[in-house]
């Protein structure tokens, strides 16, 4: 594939950084100046300059919005003068709970209304340790977000990071991210005959894969070692069986946990040095998805990659209707926002006491210069009857 890479926001921008080390077209978007000269690449814009002065929006995503509708021609511009004509789609990756990066949306509709291009997004998806706010930021926005795009990838943050803290893991969980979206952009990307599979699959093939809530997974397989015993005795290495357990364990590693039932369509890809892919090559891979999913829409194909260690394959999965950590995360940032309107509620209420009771005071005040004044008044008439 021939994609158009935008990164918004520190965690987008982070990511998409990674494939512009590749030699992948794109451009960087943020609204905070320091993270943003981080990076060496030259195409590169600072949003919100007058509403932020480069501090970002610290989480707001209100703000965030603002500042992407007041910045999305100027970037369509710019994107202009960067990207090259044979490029095939575009990919956003942002934080979905950020308020520079959750506020994409904005952009991505744009890019729709500019170019005619797929635009995919790729969504990273908040850790229940993020702050209430990006929880709360990323279930406002997840429909929006969702409706925008042609597809949408979300980033299961806690699964990538497992049983470890999330501050420590952004440059690991970012690296797994490139190279599942390095393998997706392969396809079609063929440089010489030798990347020339059997089966070949073309990026017309990925995009008629995806549409809505999409994953990718990957299974590898080691080849330093087996490739020596494979040499050896290659009738002990039965391929096809291979390709199945890589191709389960691929569904089963996805940047997302899903119902595998619910996904509509999908794509199997199978990897490797050219004497791996026998002429069944990716065939397993993608009766296997065939039998799983609920669609009946499966691709399948093979990349010999020359230089590749790993014996992998690639599962796309697409039009998924069931994810239940999504619907987790978005119930979990909805009761962190009718927690702070409760919170806010009671806070109003505690105004409206202290109102009453300064009123109170000053009622207490006033009664006590009537009783003053009544008490003048009576002790004038009592002055008066003994005058008389
Ligand atoms: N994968 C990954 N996630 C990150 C990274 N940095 C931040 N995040 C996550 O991204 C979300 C916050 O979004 P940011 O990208 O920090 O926010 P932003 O888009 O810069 O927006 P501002 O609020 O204006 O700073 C949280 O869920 C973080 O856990 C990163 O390098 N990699
Ligand atoms: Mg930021």
């Amino acid at each position: 594939m021939r994609p158009f890479i935008v990164g918004v926001g520190r965690a987008g921008t982070r990511i998409a950084n990674l494939f512009l080390l590749k030699g992948y077209k794109g451009i960087l978007l943020d609204s905070e100046r320091s993270d943003l000269v981080y990076f060496p690449y030259k195409y590169k814009i600072l949003l919100g300059e007058k509403f932020v002065d480069g501090n970002g929006t610290g989480k707001d995503l209100d703000l965030g919005r603002k500042i992407m509708d007041a910045e999305k021609y100027n970037i369509v511009d710019r994107m202009d003068q960067v990207k090259d004509t044979d490029m095939d789609s575009i990919f956003v990756f942002s934080g979905m709970g950020g308020g520079t990066g959750g506020a994409v949306d904005i952009l991505i509709e744009e890019l729709r209304k500019s170019y005619t291009e797929p635009v995919y997004y790729t969504g990273i998806m908040p850790s229940v340790e993020d702050y209430d706010n990006v929880l709360i930021n990323f279930s406002e926005n997840f429909k929006r977000l969702g409706a925008s795009a042609h597809a949408i990838f979300p980033i299961d943050t806690d699964l990538l990071r497992g049983d470890r803290r999330l501050r420590g893991m952004y440059n690991l969980i970012n690296k797994q991210i490139f190279s599942y979206f390095f393998n997706l952009f392969q396809i079609g990307d063929y440089r010489s005959r030798e990347e020339l599979g059997k089966n070949v699959l073309g990026t017309t093939d990925v995009i008629n894969t995806l549409a809505g809530v999409s994953t990718i997974g990957v299974g590898s397989y080691g080849l330093d070692e087996d490739e020596f015993r494979l040499s050896k005795h290659q009738e002990n290495v039965d391929k096809p069986e291979l390709v199945v357990s890589l191709t389960k364990k691929a569904v089963e590693e996805t940047l997302l946990h899903f119902d595998i039932k619910g996904a509509n369509r999908a794509m199997a890809v199978v990897y490797g040095p050219k004497r791996y892919l026998d002429f069944l090559g990716s065939i397993p891979a993608r009766l296997w998805v065939e039998k799983n999913i609920g669609g009946v829409e499966v691709r399948g194909g093979d990349i010999p990659s020359p230089g590749k260690k790993n014996f992998e394959v690639m599962v796309l999965l697409s039009g998924i209707k069931k994810s239940e950590r999504l619907r987790y995360l978005y119930q979990l940032g909805k009761i962190q926002k009718d927690k702070g309107a409760y919170s806010e509620k009671i806070s109003q209420v505690f105004d409206r006491l202290k109102m009453l009771n300064s009123k109170i005071d000053a009622a207490g005040d006033d009664s006590k210069s009537i009783y003053d004044d009544l008490k003048g008044i009576m002790d004038e008439g009592a002055n008066d009857k003994e005058s008389i």
